[in-house]
């Protein structure tokens, strides 16, 4: 019998330990029920069961143990893995291509309520490109931009173009290795084709092509979407907003937007403006609309309009469960099938929206950008009208500030100011042992560990140790709900170098990046720390690591394959999806041994899977350390650090009145 976990070994949040102990009290199960009841197939898991022709599934499950076709255990596996990262690759880059016809149809005149916020930024990306700005006005810069992104999609020679963005090093060691992406729609067909019956068998080989659909995620499709996010919606800057799901409101219709694409939930937040939107929310009863977000959607609308996050991944449910929401409105990516069955013991909607996505009792209302915000008020007057059904409501206290919007010019602009913008003082501040190195600690939730212990958990040691951590997806959430993005709340509780630097800067020690998608701009900000020179000359030189702590998703090893690629250690928790069994079947760790010292040795970046969370801090740390030496920066050394600044002026005002004249003046009180 499978063993069912007590509630408070699901999540570390008392948001969702008094859901699920609600759900538990009504007969409900969610995901992590689900998880109990459901162990995982060892075999699977471990990546060793084949499944890609009528011939199988072939489980090799034995030493020696080779598919009906003669596959080994290592070509199943590297298959597997390439088509999850091809699959990853292609969530990732059909948004970016999206967007992309988003940007085309607002350049000319197509769409309703989009409008080019961020002109500047549509500047800079168009001068990576050589895109003629002078004299020409935004729209036709627009035009030209969207036709250069549209086309890398299907491009088939030559080079997608946003990778000349990545430091030169590392385009000439890709050129060398033959992974640079020629068009992303390209090196996912070929993905699907190599891995099929017959085809690529050698997993070196198979391995190498999923370096190349990554590169096509990271350095292109991700990238793409990140860039027109920005251009349309503005780039993030620090904003005030709120986290966890005591954001719902009891007094108000609440709509929760779940999902990935900003398309939808920026105009589902314009049209909650509106003043015939508010006016029918009254006449219903209610004080307005409540806006939320689940997932990479939440963190959109949160880092641009200060909306607020209602949680991460494993929160869609217990959103839910609060029996207060009107309408779930879903796009695309992380929307969990369970959610219309959940619905239906409350009075929520779930409302369907992509051409791409339509769940069996769901309702659908299709969105497209032509008749945007007309859509979006039908979706806010469906659930303004449901309001009146609402039973019982449950909605937990639990909410925490954040400062989110860190975007990769933001972080570049409140290093120096517009006086001079730059990322000299992070590279100083790293050279001199102030900041150990640099975390980006991402990725998803996963209902087989508990809910963002281990997020927090890295986050935290890391913080004490002096390393910056920056954050996106689920993962940024799970340290907004624990408090751990406002400044002044999360200092107390960081290294003493690293300390100083966010006093001196004026930031939180952890910085909220965005998305998913939007893990692209953290290659923007290794590349840019390479550029400003004293930390090597390639992003692998610098003392950073990447972590997924409660990966569960394709785009994961998407995003990881592509760090990897990019020169970073990447260190994912839980169970690796290729780990074989080492010790009971031959050969079953050889894949798992390449992804880390294989394709260390050609991008001076790895993957590893650690499950341990003080494992997996030590070895961030050892890495770090390594990177430092390497460099020849001096040993990190906590004790040299935390009695400037700020700190000294501390110590004065705790002192009696006419001791701190003393201190201060050199005379006593008169
Ligand atoms: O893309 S972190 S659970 S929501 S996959 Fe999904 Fe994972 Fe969350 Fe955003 Ni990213």
């Amino acid at each position: 019998m499978p063993k069912k976990r007590e509630v408070s070994e699901y999540s570390i949040d008392p948001a969702a330990q008094e859901m699920l102990n609600r759900a538990d009290k009504m007969g409900i199960g969610t995901a992590f029920t689900r998880a109990d009841a459901m162990p995982p197939c060892n075999i699977g898991g471990a990546g060793m069961c084949c499944k890609q022709c009528g011939m199988g599934p072939c489980r090799l499950a034995k030493s020696g143990d080779v598919g009906v076709c003669g596959a080994t255990i290592e070509t199943v596996q590297a298959r597997n893995l390439t088509r999850a990262i091809a699959a990853g690759s292609a969530a990732h880059s059909d948004h970016g291509r999206d967007m992309a016809f988003v940007l085309k149809a607002v350049a000319n005149g197509e769409t309703e309520g989009y409008e080019i916020k961020d002109v500047a930024k549509l500047h800079m990306v168009a001068s990576y490109y050589d895109i003629k700005l002078e004299g020409r006005t935004p729209k036709e810069i627009a035009n030209e931009l969207a036709d250069l992104y549209i086309a890398q999609f299907g491009q088939q020679r030559g080079e997608a173009v946003p990778v000349r963005r990545a430091p030169k090093k590392r385009q000439e060691l890709w050129r060398k290795l033959g992974v640079v992406p020629r068009g992303v729609d390209r090196e996912i067909v070929e993905a699907l084709h190599r891995t099929h019956i017959g085809d690529d068998q050698d997993y070196e080989h198979i391995l190498n092509h999923a370096i190349r659909t990554s590169m096509a995620d990271g350095w292109a499709g991700s990238m793409i979407a990140t860039d027109i996010s920005d251009i349309l919606f503005g780039s993030p800057a620090p904003l005030l907003g709120q986290a966890n799901l005591g954001v719902l409101k009891s007094d108000m219709v609440n709509v929760v937007v779940h999902g990935h694409e900003p398309t939808l939930s920026e105009m589902i937040v314009a049209a909650t403006q509106d003043p015939e939107i508010i006016a029918y929310a009254k006449a219903a009863g209610a004080k307005g609309v409540q806006l939320s977000g689940i997932c990479c959607t939440a963190n959109e609308t949160l880092m641009r309009q200060g909306i607020p996050a209602a949680g991460n991944f494993l929160h869609q449910e217990l959103a839910i469960l609060t029996g207060s929401v009107e309408a779930m409105v879903v796009d695309v990516q992380c929307i969990m099938q369970a959610l219309v069955e959940l619905a239906s013991h409350f009075h929520t909607k779930i409302i369907t929206t992509s051409s791409k996505v339509k769940i069996t009792g769901a309702t659908h209302i299709e969105f497209d950008e032509q008749h945007a915000l007309t859509t979006a008020k039908d979706i806010l007057k469906l659930a303004i009208d449901n309001y009146k059904n609402r039973g019982e409501v449950q909605i937990p206290n639990e909410v925490s500030d954040l400062i989110p919007g860190f975007s990769h010019e933001y972080i570049n602009y409140m290093l120096g100011g517009s006086y001079r913008a730059s990322f000299r003082p992070l590279n100083d501040a790293i050279m001199s042992g102030r900041i150990r190195g640099v975390a980006a600690i991402v990725g998803c939730n996963n209902p087989r560990s508990k809910q963002d212990f281990m997020h927090v958990k890295v986050v935290r040691e890391l913080l004490k140790q002096d390393v910056l951590v920056v954050q996106t997806g689920c993962g940024a959430i799970a340290s907004a709900k624990l408090g751990l993005m406002l400044g002044e709340a999360g200092l107390d509780q960081v290294g003493p170098g690293l300390r100083e630097i966010c006093e001196t800067i004026g930031i939180p020690p952890v910085l909220h990046m965005g998305s998913c998608v939007d893990n692209t701009r953290i290659l923007t900000v290794l590349t840019q720390m390479v550029e400003e020179g004293g930390l090597g000359d390639d992003i692998d030189q610098i003392p950073a690591v990447a972590l997924a702590p409660e990966w569960m998703s394709e785009k994961a090893l998407a995003i990881a394959t592509y760090c990897v690629a990019s020169g970073a250690y990447v260190i994912f928790g839980g169970a690796s999806p290729v780990g074989g069994m080492p010790g009971r079947v031959e050969n079953s760790d050889k894949v798992l041994n390449y992804l880390s010292e294989g394709w260390e040795k050609l991008y001076g970046g790895k993957l590893e899977f650690i499950a341990d969370p003080d494992e997996m801090i030590r070895k961030a740390l050892e890495h770090v350390d390594k990177k430092r030496a390497a460099l020849g920066l001096p040993e990190y050394n906590a004790a040299r650090w935390g009695k400037s600044g700020d700190t000294k002026m501390l110590e004065l005002e705790a002192l009696p009145l006419a001791e701190r004249r003393k201190a201060l003046y050199g005379v006593a009180a008169d």
